[in-house]
């Protein structure tokens, strides 16, 4: 009898051990240790997007944009991302230093705009390459403005687009110890190390620079200023979600994989945390955020709340198979969830209740993807992203063979 219950366990001991081994097996090589399996994720309540913190519901537009659009935007900066601690420098100036009209054997325009942060060629500074189709000396064209990991330029270009991109590092180097070196402590008092516990993280300052790029790009006669979209992949998906968060003039947002502190439900636990990413990232985000660690549920907000932020305009959140360390359903979920805000302004939103198949986009003024592969901005998703936006802009896509 008592051998038998033995026999039993060992065999329930195999069983567990294989089914994990073979859990484990089907993760890509490299995922951190974490939160994977859809059964353990814990019950948790959303905040309502459509409730204010004194518990008055929204029911117009008005008060969204009045009241609860602040509110949310307040508490991303206090608790999440900190207050982004300047706007545009008053002095701040710009020179195009460099301009080809005819590059690319003719089919592009392509210049370098050096902004000038206190208008000072010595003070600190940025700069912006553009590279445009070369239709745009005739009329202006869409582009799409990005930090870095940027697509293809030449496909860009034979579908009408034109793309902003500048080096994360001239804003703020991506180490622990960049603060130093960055746009945070040029600004900050001068006798200040470190940000205070709800002002900017590197992501702030990042975010911050794409709107310094945009105040330069709508004064460019070759760009359409009302198709200015915002891109970014990974933690530069993270600071598009932001940028596109606190500057309206970015028509559509694209995130790409911007996983937690991006576009994913925090709560879930699934994959990378809010206490890991506190740990390895500390300067992305603001002091406060650390305190949620432990206890994430008492975040007054949650990503679907970010996603909501973009309302009316459009949004697009891709995320990919094997990229379980960034959690694609936690995005959906945001984009999901989202959805109210959007069906106040008379939009559908994302408009379908699942989680769609692979490489099926899905989604109106929410778009929504997941596709085959890992952790990458691949050609697939760009493509989605550019009939998103010909769709909104009413563009008729024309793909080259
Ligand atoms: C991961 C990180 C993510 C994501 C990504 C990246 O390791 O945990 O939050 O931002 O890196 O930017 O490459």
């Amino acid at each position: 009898m008592k051998l038998s219950f033995l026999i039993k366990i060992a065999v329930y001991s195999l069983l567990v051990l294989s089914c994990n081994f073979a859990f484990a097996a089907s993760l890509p090589p490299g995922t951190p240790p974490g939160l994977y399996d859809e059964g353990n994720v814990p019950k948790f309540t959303l905040p309502d997007p459509l409730v204010m913190l004194n518990g008055d519901k929204v029911n117009d537009i008005d008060t969204w944009k009045q009241k609860r659009r602040p509110e949310i935007l307040k508490l991303f900066e206090t608790n999440v991302y900190g207050r982004t601690m300047i706007g545009r420098p008053a002095g701040m100036t710009w020179k195009v230093t460099a301009e080809n009209r005819s590059d690319m054997n003719g089919l592009a325009i392509t210049k370098t705009v050096t902004i000038y942060f206190t208008g000072k060629d010595d003070g600190p500074k940025m700069d912006v390459n553009i590279v445009l189709p070369a239709s745009a000396a005739k009329k202006p064209v869409p582009l799409i403005a990005i930090v870095e990991w940027a697509p293809q330029r030449q496909w860009l270009l034979d579908r009408g687009y034109g793309l902003a991109t500048f080096d994360a590092a001239q804003i703020e180097p991506d180490s622990k110890d960049g603060y130093s070196k960055s746009i945070r402590k040029f600004f900050a008092k001068p006798d200040q190390n470190q940000p205070g516990p709800d002002e900017w993280g590197a992501i702030g300052a990042w975010a911050w620079g794409l709107s310094r790029a945009m105040d330069y790009i709508v004064t460019d006669k070759d760009i359409d200023a009302n198709k200015v979209c915002v891109a970014g992949f990974s933690r530069f998906g993270k600071v598009a979600m932001w940028a596109g968060a606190q500057d309206e003039r970015f028509a559509i947002i694209f995130s790409g994989e911007s996983g937690c502190g991006g576009a994913v439900i925090v709560r879930r636990g699934f994959g990378e945390t809010v206490k890991i990413i506190n740990i390895k990232f500390p300067y992305w985000f603001c002091g406060n955020f650390k305190d949620y660690g432990d206890r994430v549920n008492d975040l007054p907000v949650d990503w679907h709340m970010l996603v909501a932020l973009m309302a009316p305009r459009p949004v697009y959140i891709a995320t990919a198979e094997q990229d379980l360390w960034g959690d694609p359903r936690g995005s959906f979920l945001s984009a999901k969830y989202a959805e109210p805000v959007y069906q106040l302004f008379g939009k559908k939103g994302l408009g379908v209740e699942d989680m769609p198949p692979l490489e099926t986009p899905v989604g109106i003024t929410i778009g929504y993807h997941i596709r085959k592969g890992t952790h990458n901005l691949t050609d697939y998703d760009w493509q989605q992203f550019l009939n998103f936006a010909d769709r909104h802009f009413g563009i008729k896509t024309i793909i080259k063979e």
